[in-house]
């Protein structure tokens, strides 16, 4: 009996990893331009970023260029040391265009994107990239206004 009941939950367990993974996999849907969701195994390396207002009015993410190799996996660590809600949101300039315009029509609109993370006032956050495609790309919070109140960043990812 005792050994049924350790089965069932030994297989719940893995499908539940099974499942887990299926989101979280590097299969082709999650191919981005900017490149597709990274696995914590394979960080090369850790960017910090700051997401704060300044004395100015202006909302900013500090640094706000980043310079990354072809094939780098990133563990970006987000910090919200503001007193509002701000987004890390990373992306091609179109793909920012396109969704900073949804986000005007749906502000409070949620995503639970791999390429983005949401982070409430004195809160951290965390984004594993893998960057595997070279070009200029973005980083951006999309909450109505903020974009224009300079929260944006470029990453430069240099082939090889
Ligand atoms: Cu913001």
């Amino acid at each position: 009996m005792k050994k049924t009941l350790l089965l069932i939950s030994v297989l719940a367990i893995s499908a539940g990893t099974a499942f887990a993974s299926g989101t979280h996999s590097d299969g082709h849907d999650d191919m981005m331009n900017v490149g597709k969701p990274g696995t914590a195994s394979k960080v090369d390396r850790t960017i910090e970023v700051t997401m704060k207002e300044t004395d100015d009015g202006d909302m900013i993410f500090e640094p706000n260029n980043l310079q990354i190799k072809k094939g780098e996996t990133i563990r970006f660590v987000i910090l919200n040391a503001g007193e509002l809600e701000h987004e890390f949101v990373l992306d091609g300039h179109e793909e920012i265009m396109k969704h900073k315009a949804l986000m005007g029509r749906m502000p409070e609109m949620e995503h639970d994107d791999p390429n983005a993370v949401r982070l409430i006032e004195g809160t951290q956050g965390e984004v594993i990239w893998t960057f595997a495609n070279s070009g200029a790309f973005e980083f951006a919070c999309l909450i109505p206004g903020h974009y224009e109140a300079g929260m944006k960043g470029s990453i430069a990812v240099a082939a090889r």
